[in-house]
């Protein structure tokens, strides 16, 4: 019977050590995991990836794997040289910064590059451990460009998607990368690549161009007798997960005890995981433009400021972490007083009913990343929104400012034009409010995270059943 393998670097689990050394699991409430979950838990299907803890020993090993297996996970794991390497090093050291426009953080290490190969056989392994000809695989992300074809040099007739969650740069930014063409012929074995943007896509089909040498008609190449499409899908949210938790009850009593503390301030909002494509120092720059050119709003508005701590063990972003402490004391000493502080700043995660509790409350939502694949926190501000009052300052570098046109989008750079657009937010009329609102709640209610998984599945199939009859002719 064939069934269906989705591969990512993590597997949608969190295990953890309690004190007494137990294991306990939770699983993820990532979005991606949530839109997958219709898929990978059904009959016989499956989900491979690095369960994020190391294992003490075999017996601790043989007992998540069981564990996991029950949930339809195989975890692959990891040793902590490979985790330094491959992840923390290649991926996030190399691709990350080279595919988010900062190729000036991008570091081109030989021992980077070798366990980035070497991890993307040991996935490979993993999935030709279990899969069978007829199965269907789908590869998520940056971590595993180079598995599409691995596994097609061992199944040629297996049916592969790969999906990039971020963006994908342009050529001049992309050539930069000494093993360019490695990482193309890798992800090129998939028979369906998918991108969140018309954008992205362009730039991969000309880098393909440039450097494969392949031309594409309508999206589609021919590589080595093989059709391999290519498209964009723009991900979507679990937008009823989002609507509904904004109506519990925890959500509401949450929202009134933040509300009182606050007093009668205006409120914005910024969620970001620490990293230097969400443009969060800028942000912080842009706050204190705002109140400088506009005083007449100190006092009256305040920024809740979330950072989610990430990938703290790489130097870039313990050099960021500090940056964005000092930039958050110097605009609160600077603007502060004994009854208003102007940013409210946390360096850590949330559950999603406080979560829910400040999109409730916030009046605008300030999303101005420099560089971004798609960012759901716009979008889940916007299903939260039920009275449909708030406004979306978002930037144009976020893949999701091509489907929510009704924000106020700018150009995170242009430090002015935010600063203004901040008070035009501020002063929009209620009706105006509504009436993008709800533009954007019909669109984020129908492109919805369940939409976008069944429209690349359908699409992959379709290219299969294409290449079943070029195959016939
Ligand atoms: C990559 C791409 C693309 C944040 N703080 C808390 C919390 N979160 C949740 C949000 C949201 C998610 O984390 C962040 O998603 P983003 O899309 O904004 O950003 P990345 O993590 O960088 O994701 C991105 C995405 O992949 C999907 O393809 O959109 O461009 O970079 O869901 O709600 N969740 C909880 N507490 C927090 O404090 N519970």
């Amino acid at each position: 019977m064939s069934r269906t393998i989705i591969i990512s670097n993590r597997l949608p689990v969190k295990i953890s050590r309690t004190a007494e050394g137990e294991l306990s699991f939770r699983p993820s409430e990532g979005g991606l995991a949530t839109g997958l979950g219709s898929i990978y838990k059904e009959g016989d299907n499956l989900w491979i990836g690095w369960p994020g803890i190391h294992f003490q020993d075999e017996e601790e090993e043989s007992f998540v794997k069981k564990e996991l297996l029950k949930e339809n996970m195989l975890p692959v794991d990891l040793t902590t040289e490979e985790i330094k390497l491959y992840y923390e090093g290649f991926s996030n050291e190399t691709l990350w910064p080279t595919f988010h426009y900062f190729n000036q953080y991008a570091l081109y290490k030989k021992s980077y590059w070798q366990s980035y190969e070497r991890v993307n056989q040991k996935f490979c392994d993993a999935v030709l451990a279990v899969a069978n000809p007829d199965d269907t695989i789908w590869v998520h992300d940056y971590q595993l460009l180079l598995l599409p074809d691995l596994i097609r040099d061992k199944l040629p007739h297996v049916s592969i998607g790969f999906f990039l969650h971020i963006p994908f740069p342009s050529f001049e930014v992309f050539r930069l990368l000494p093993w360019r063409r490695q990482l193309l012929d890798g992800v090129l074995g998939a028979d369906l690549i998918g991108f969140h943007t018309y954008d992205d896509m362009r730039h991969f089909l000309s880098a393909v161009s440039r450097i494969c040498f392949l031309s594409n008609h309508h999206g589609q190449i021919t590589k080595d007798g093989r059709i391999v499409e290519i498209d964009a899908f723009p991900m979507g949210i679990d937008y009823d997960k989002y609507a509904r938790s904004s109506a519990a009850p925890e959500t509401l009593s949450r929202e009134v005890k933040y509300r009182t503390s606050l007093g009668e301030v205006k409120l914005m909002l910024s969620i970001d995981r620490l990293d230097y494509s969400k443009g969060i120092a800028a942000r912080l720059q842009i706050f204190d433009l705002f109140l400088e050119k506009y005083p007449q709003y100190q006092g009256k508005v305040s920024l809740l400021m979330v950072v989610v701590p990430s990938r703290d063990s790489v130097d870039k972003y313990k050099d960021l972490k500090e940056e964005v402490d000092l930039l958050v004391g110097r605009v609160n000493g600077k603007y502060g007083s004994v009854n208003w502080t102007p940013i409210h700043y946390f360096y850590r995660s949330f559950p999603l009913e406080d979560l829910s509790a400040f999109y409730r409350i916030a009046d605008v939502a300030l999303v101005t990343p420099m560089r971004d694949g798609m960012n759901l926190v716009c979008k889940e501000f916007v299903a939260s929104k039920l009275d449909q009052k708030g406004v979306l300052i978002l930037s144009e570098m976020a893949g999701a400012s091509k489907e929510l046109s009704e924000a106020i989008i700018v150009n995170p750079n242009d430090k002015h034009q935010v600063r203004d657009a901040i008070k035009k937010a501020l002063e929009m009329s209620e009706d105006e409010q509504v009436k993008h609102m709800e533009i954007m709640q019909a669109t984020l209610k129908k492109f919805n995270i369940h939409h976008w998984v069944e429209l690349f599945m359908q699409r992959l199939d379709e290219v299969n059943q294409k290449q079943l009859k070029m195959n016939t002719k």
